[in-house]
């Protein structure tokens, strides 16, 4: 049997990477061998160009198209490296973020068309789409309330989108409100201004019903 590919979106701060933990865990519980990864990165590659993306590490502007280039070379080498010859394995994966990111991020916030982007994505991800795709949706204010809390416990700051405008990042939200209109049957919108364990324990019963 493939494996099964589940990616987690939504705007900052949305708890992402803690869900993708817990729901990991009991995964392998259930005797499930899974990948964790995320985008942009999950390869030395990936992890180059994300400090490109992330950190301002060349010191230059970036324009959008190469912003979206930079995304989708993460993710077709992502794919080639880690994400198809797993799923092949039978290894089920889950990636924090993937295509709705760039739908989202450079699509609807950016204001690149919509056509251009499915069509690049499309290019980098092998025509490969995920099962299941978790929509953590959550305030903008509240999930900068979140990274304001962490950046305050230790030495980490706002990266390069984190900087954008407010306005920005309502786009992004809205925008993944669109896709998930689009593709229904693929995306579960959850609230995740929830507890970590009641956001958790839905996420459980969204997989147990979709997937397990
Ligand atoms: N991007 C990415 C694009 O523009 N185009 C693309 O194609 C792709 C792939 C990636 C950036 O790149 C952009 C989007 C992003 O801006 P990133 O560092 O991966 O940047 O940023 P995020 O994915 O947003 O990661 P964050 O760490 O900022 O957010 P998460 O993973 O959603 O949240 P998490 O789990 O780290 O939690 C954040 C904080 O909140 C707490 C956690 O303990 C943590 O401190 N928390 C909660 N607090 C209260 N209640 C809950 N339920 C909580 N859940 C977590």
């Amino acid at each position: 049997m493939p494996g099964i590919l589940i990616t987690f979106e939504g705007p900052e701060g949305s708890g992402k990477s803690t869900q993708i933990r817990l729901l990991s865990e009991k995964l392998k519980e259930r005797g499930i061998e899974i990948l964790c990864t995320r985008e942009p990165g999950g390869t030395k590659t990936g992890e180059a160009i994300r400090n490109i993306l992330q950190h301002d590490e060349v010191g230059e502007v970036l324009g959008d198209r190469a912003e979206l280039l930079l995304f989708t070379a993460s993710r077709a080498q992502l794919m080639n490296q880690m994400i198809i010859p797993s799923l092949d394995k039978g290894v089920w994966v889950l990636c924090d973020r993937f295509i709705d990111s760039t739908m989202a991020y450079q699509g609807f916030a950016r204001g690149m068309d919509i056509n251009t982007l499915d069509a690049v994505n499309a290019f980098a991800t092998y025509e490969r789409k995920p099962d299941l795709t978790i929509l953590l949706d959550l305030d903008v204010e509240e999930g900068f309330r979140r990274l304001e809390q962490r950046y305050s416990e230790g030495a980490e700051t706002h990266d390069r989108f984190e900087r954008e405008a407010r306005d920005f990042h309502r786009r992004v939200r809205e925008g993944y409100h669109k896709l998930a209109e689009r593709e229904p049957e693929r995306f579960r919108i959850l609230d995740a201004a929830d507890s970590v364990d009641a956001v958790a324990s839905t996420i459980w019963n969204v997989v147990e019903e979709a997937v397990l």
